[in-house]
């Protein structure tokens, strides 16, 4: 059966491409699903891509994902910095995550240095934009079988 690839992402990502390109980038949340949905078929995988701005049905989702991911990968958007909700869910979670941002997280405000996630996350990759999601799944690659 092909892998299932859960990528979620947290509060506002949704307004993606229409409000400050200069950190996040032009792409819409929505241009970003089509590329991966390409990147995923040619590696024989699924994406199940989800967005929302409210913390339990980010955490919902992970537990679904328990069940139903061979993968997650998340952009938890400011719930990154406060959500130890998310975490908890994330530490039940037994296969790879891995923690995407589109802006460099150490270049921005040092509230954003923290994140719950990267503890539980196989690898963190941000300050690629878009881009990052794609990288995401590459490393995938060696991890997914
Ligand atoms: O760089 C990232 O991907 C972030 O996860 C984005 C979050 C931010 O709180 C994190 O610190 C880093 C914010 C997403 C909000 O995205 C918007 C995009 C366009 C317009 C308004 C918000």
């Amino acid at each position: 059966m092909a892998a299932l690839i859960l990528v979620l992402n947290g509060p506002n990502l949704n307004l993606l491409g229409t409000r400050e390109p200069e950190i996040y980038g032009t792409a819409t949340l929505d241009d970003i699903h089509q590329m991966m949905n390409k990147s995923a078929s040619a590696l024989g995988w699924q994406i199940d891509f989800r967005q929302s701005n409210h913390e339990g049905e980010l955490v919902d989702w992970i537990q679904w994902g328990r069940v139903h991911a061979s993968a997650i990968i998340i952009n938890a958007g400011a719930y990154t910095h406060t959500s130890v909700a998310i975490l908890d869910a994330l530490r039940a979670f037994d296969k790879a995550i891995i923690e995407v941002h589109l802006s460099n997280l150490f270049q921005r405000e040092t509230f954003r240095h923290h994140s719950y996630i990267t503890p539980v996350a196989r690898g963190l990759i941000c300050g690629f934009g878009a881009r990052g999601y794609a990288l995401a799944l590459d490393a995938l690659r060696d991890i997914v079988s």
